[in-house]
């Protein structure tokens, strides 16, 4: 068995849910006449749904209160889960089904930890629910990444030293998070390659499977 634990973020790491984000908070933008585009959304990666909603509002030409912020952020919502629906099994590569597998035969122990209250939703839906052995998410904290929060949520559940867990992520604000945490941080795709705080580059998800013997 393994000492070492892995820790994967979802949304833009397992499954490709970052592009129904986009969607959804685009069509909330255009309703709201609010310019919003790829490289904004690149900075919703990881962050909380209000905190997310704030950065979209930073290009607003008006104030809005914080009634009308929840109703904007449950419509998104609303929006997200109708795109969440149509998603299945065949939504997880292989090349992340045999990754896990692969290193689940070979002892890790495995968590998730994501910012998302969809999380258990997403992977029922992708055919992973029991798959992992604890999920850390939305649901279980007050603070979203950069905060390591979610992380160490996700560490204790599993009973393991933050130093033991290699966090997985595509997100910067996630890589912040991680080593806030004290934790070994890869960087998969999205503003987390490169940014300078990651501990190691990976060059697909498949390259885990390398460099974790
Ligand atoms: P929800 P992750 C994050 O998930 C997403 O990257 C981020 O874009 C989203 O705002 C956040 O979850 C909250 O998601 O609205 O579903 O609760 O990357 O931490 O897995
Ligand atoms: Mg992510």
């Amino acid at each position: 068995m393994q000492t070492k634990a892995i820790i994967f973020d979802l949304d833009g790491v397992i499954c490709f849910t970052d592009r129904f984000h986009y969607q959804a908070w685009k069509q909330l933008a255009d309703r709201l006449g609010i310019y919003f585009d790829e490289k904004i959304n690149d900075r919703l990666r990881g962050v909380s749904r209000m905190a997310s909603l704030e950065i979209i509002l930073e290009r607003a030409d008006r104030a809005y209160t914080q009634e009308e912020k929840e109703a904007f952020t449950t419509e998104k919502n609303e929006t997200y889960r109708e795109l969440l629906k149509n998603m299945s099994p065949a939504d997880l590569s292989d090349e992340v089904r045999e990754t896990l597998h692969t290193l689940k035969s070979r002892g890790y122990t495995m968590a998730i930890g994501s910012s998302s209250k969809n999380t258990k939703f997403i992977l029922e839906r992708i055919g992973l629910a029991g798959f992992f052995d604890a999920i850390a998410d939305g649901t279980d904290i007050t603070r979203s990444k950069p905060d390591p929060e979610v992380f160490l949520k996700a560490a204790e559940k599993i009973n393991k030293d933050p130093a033991d867990c290699i966090v997985i992520e595509d997100a910067k604000a996630g890589i912040q998070a991680a080593k806030a945490a004290g934790m070994t941080a890869f960087a998969l795709f999205g503003d987390a390659r490169g940014c300078g705080l990651e501990d190691y580059d990976l060059l697909s998800f498949a390259d885990l499977a390398n460099v974790l013997n």
